[in-house]
């Protein structure tokens, strides 16, 4: 049986670095995201800061409001053929390595559970990530 792990969205309670995180998102230690060159921060002022990425409508949130992600693939979140435990981490950049935000679980019992938000909180970083596993 194989399952298949859809991203949601994330969305950044406090960032753990004054001008926003350098964030990256893996799965089974694969980076399968990155805010790449928008930092995230809870209260966006500057252009290159984002509070939320919307990834199931390709919409990032900043200082000028809700704007669109281009390019935008939905498929660039949806990782299929997963079986048996997987585990998604969330990380944050840094030249002299990078900051563990915590680690999330997921099995195909996740199946059904519909969206599934996990918070990291770590390091005086907070963040919520949803997905949802279907089968
Ligand atoms: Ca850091
Ligand atoms: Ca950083």
């Amino acid at each position: 049986m194989t399952y298949t792990v859809q991203l949601m969205a994330i969305k950044c309670i406090e960032a753990q670095e004054l001008n926003g995180d350098e964030v990256l998102l893996k799965l089974n230690g694969v980076t399968v995201w990155q805010s790449g060159r928008w930092h995230l921060h809870h209260h966006p002022t500057r252009d290159d800061q984002v509070s939320e990425f919307d990834f199931t409508n390709g919409r990032r949130l900043g200082a000028a409001g809700w704007e669109m992600l281009t390019p935008y693939n939905p498929k660039d979140y949806i990782f299929t053929n997963l079986s048996g435990d997987a585990v998604l981490e969330l990380w944050e950049e840094d030249f002299l390595g990078n900051d563990f935000l915590g680690r999330s679980p997921i099995t195909e019992r996740d199946a059904g559970r519909g969206y599934i938000t996990v918070a990291f909180v770590r390091d005086g970083a907070n963040y919520l990530l949803t997905y949802q596993v279907v089968v």
